[in-house]
């Protein structure tokens, strides 16, 4: 990109690289590649320029094979696509939908940004999305073994329902990513043709900022309290079940000390018999783990037993142990 260039995309303030589609070699450069079956890259009829023209009148086999191919380095030409007949039901454009991707735009928190396109069609109205993704931990499997990773998830989604018909128009939207979230960091466009099953246009795709958001810090704060009032609720009822079984296990103990005559070496001894004429068990139906999946602790001692849960961390004391 030249010097002038760049300067005419920083004054432009449109945060989408190569949004009218006229840079590029094989592909749009910024943008998902065509695939030559329900995306091309072509001189507008109509206008100067290129656009983007996104074709859902394909049968979704087709697709889906094209797809596939579309995973290789080099994929090879797309296959004639077969006939289709009536409306198109059995279509991408009547299941799946065709979208195309734009590459990362970084987002700033508590901003505002205004979306504007241009479209056309054969009568039918395309939608774009813009989809906002946080980087969250998930758990991936590294060789059988779970392992957690940060990945980018989708956040937040809106979308702009564009005007269709055989004439460009331009439609607009404004939103603020991180309405509900402050951690939505990134935004990607996608250009979506679906039903009727026909030919979308889509051109000039701009996103701006529109000023910032005052409310969305409040919000913020507020979505915060409520979900660390949850967690705060959640953990107290986690600890009235372990008091619970903390009380049934200890009243089995004592019926086991009754019967047979002295403390159980174990909890198992509760459910199982141990091998002692006396017993007369089980004493506990069933030997669970405490609500954060660790065994109960028991121990004889010398004043008589201990019994108790670990607590949320799962591990002798921290002060969250439950007794
Ligand atoms: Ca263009």
């Amino acid at each position: 990109m030249s010097a002038l260039l760049i300067l005419l995309f920083v004054q432009d303030g449109n945060l989408v690289q190569n949004p009218g589609f006229e840079d590029g070699r094989k592909d749009p450069a910024h943008w998902d590649r065509c695939d030559g079956l329900t995306t091309f890259w072509e001189k507008d009829p109509l206008r100067p320029g290129k656009c983007i023209r996104v074709f859902s009148r394909i049968h979704i086999d087709d697709y889906h094979k094209r797809l596939e191919e579309m995973k290789l380095e080099n994929p090879p030409p797309p296959s004639k696509p077969r006939e289709i007949k009536g409306k198109g039901y059995d279509t991408v454009g009547g299941l799946d939908g065709v979208g195309y991707w734009s590459d990362w735009i970084d987002l700033k928190a508590g901003m505002r940004y205004t979306l504007t396109a241009d479209v056309r069609s054969e009568g039918g109205k395309p939608k774009i999305f813009v989809k906002g993704y946080s980087e969250l931990p998930v758990e991936i499997d590294d060789n059988g073994k779970a392992k957690k990773v940060l990945m980018r998830r989708v956040t937040f989604k809106i979308y702009l329902d564009c005007d269709g018909g055989d004439k460009w128009k331009t439609s607009t939207v404004t939103f603020c990513p991180t309405h509900d979230r402050e951690d939505v960091k990134w935004a990607r466009v996608m250009l979506y043709g679906y039903w009727p099953a026909q030919n979308y246009w889509f051109d000039n795709i701009r996103i701006v900022e529109a000023g910032k958001d005052p409310e969305a810090p409040k919000r913020w704060a507020a979505l915060k309290e409520k979900a660390e009032q949850q967690q705060r609720s959640e953990r107290e009822a986690q600890v009235k079940e372990a008091r619970y079984c903390l009380a049934y296990v200890r009243k089995g103990i004592e019926r086991y000390k009754a019967d047979v005559g002295s403390l159980p070496p174990g909890l198992r001894a509760l459910v199982e018999d141990p091998g002692d004429p006396k017993w007369c068990g089980p004493y506990v139906l069933e030997l669970g783990d405490d609500p954060w999946g660790k065994p109960y602790q028991y121990k004889q001692t010398s004043a008589g037993y201990a019994l108790k849960s670990l607590g949320p961390d799962g591990a002798e004391g921290g002060g969250d142990d439950v007794e």
